[in-house]
């Protein structure tokens, strides 16, 4: 195999799970996602509109969501969006600026990118359009599938007195670990309104956490109720979605942890070191004599582990940790990382 193709399926071990990913949600569909504690989920829509020539203005419309996980299953959120369409629709309004706030529980189903039904109910509270709405998601992932669908209620849905009902369905296909269509469909259960729609084009930033969308749709604002109604111009733009591991953050308040080490009093004599850094083991491969040791330092800000093939390994080693196993038996001995698949070495034992 060449190196190319050696980088690429690193990459591909290393998309993201758990984390909140375009590949399993369509771009007007909140969908039944839920970050982790300790992670900040960062979501950045942007949509525009250019006007017919010889102006050719750009009309903007930005959506930002701030999520993060306050236990198990359950997240709260908000969404800003500075152009929003309810302000056309809402009398006596005075601002453009729409701002959803939410909590979210998956109630059904393990997470993101997991097969099977997953359920979550989002109640949330529309400041521009002063109306408590809410939304039950489902989705359902068998292979490269995901199937949608959300039940949603706005107390006062543009601002106007009387609750209504809206619906909504999508579909997510994915083409290879990388690559997903998406196309979905929503609306108020009112025959004055637009449907609201998007069709996109979504992608896994590989040997990243992020995903990346271009997509085409007629809603200004991804609220509930800006994914329950459409406008008359098709709206062109893309959305980023950035987890921020709070984690990562942690030599900046307390220095580099302690060192520690694992699997073997500290002072037992080694016979070779292995540092992992930038998602590497610096050697692949080591040579030592029956009954002598290893110790494996982890230079990197993220947990690393040294999982044999063949005997158990170590547990997760965090940052600034060393990690010593004794090999009592000649052999070959390769090995990896549990998080990071890619990561392997071996230790040949004489
Ligand atoms: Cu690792």
């Amino acid at each position: 195999m060449n190196r190319f193709a050696c980088a690429l399926l690193a990459l591909m071990a290393a998309a993201p799970l758990g984390a909140q990913s375009l590949l399993y949600r369509s771009a007007n569909l909140g969908g039944t996602w839920v970050v982790d504690p300790g992670v900040v989920q960062f979501n950045f829509v942007h949509r525009f509109y250019v006007s017919p020539g010889p102006s050719h203005t750009v009309i903007n419309y930005p959506t930002f969501t701030f999520a993060t996980g306050v236990a198990r299953n359950v997240a709260v959120g908000a969404q800003f969006a500075t152009h929003s369409f309810l302000i056309q629709q809402a009398s006596g309004s005075q601002s453009s600026n729409e701002t959803e706030v939410y909590a979210r529980w998956r109630m059904w189903g393990g997470p993101e990118g997991t097969e099977g039904l997953h359920l979550s109910v989002t109640p949330a509270y529309n400041f521009l359009a002063k109306s408590a709405d809410g939304e039950l998601g489902a989705d359902w992932t068998t292979g490269p599938l995901t199937l949608q669908g959300a039940a949603r209620v706005a107390g006062k849905p543009l601002g106007h007195s009387g609750a209504r009902a809206a619906f909504g369905g999508g579909v997510v296909a994915r083409v290879n670990p990388f690559v997903a269509l998406s196309v979905d469909v929503g609306s108020f259960v009112s025959p004055t309104v637009l449907a609201a729609w998007s069709a996109a084009l979504n992608v896994l930033i590989p040997g990243s956490p992020h995903t990346f969308s271009l997509e085409m749709s007629n809603a200004p604002t991804s609220t509930i109720q800006g994914n329950s109604i459409g406008q008359s111009q098709k709206l062109y733009g893309f959305e980023f979605t950035i987890p921020i591991h709070l984690k990562r953050f942690a030599p900046w308040f307390h220095g580099r942890p302690k060192p520690v080490t694992l699997g073997a009093p500290a002072g037992t004599p080694v016979a070779a070191e292995i540092r992992i850094s930038s998602l590497k083991f610096a050697t692949d491969t080591v040579r030592i004599a029956a009954g002598q040791s290893v110790r494996w330092v982890n230079s990197d800000p993220v947990e690393h582990t040294v999982s044999f093939d063949v005997e158990p390994g170590s547990p997760l080693i965090p940052p600034n940790a060393s990690y010593i196993h004794r090999f009592d038996k000649p052999g070959a001995y390769p090995y990896h990382c549990t998080p990071h698949p890619f990561m392997t070495g071996v230790v040949i034992v004489r």
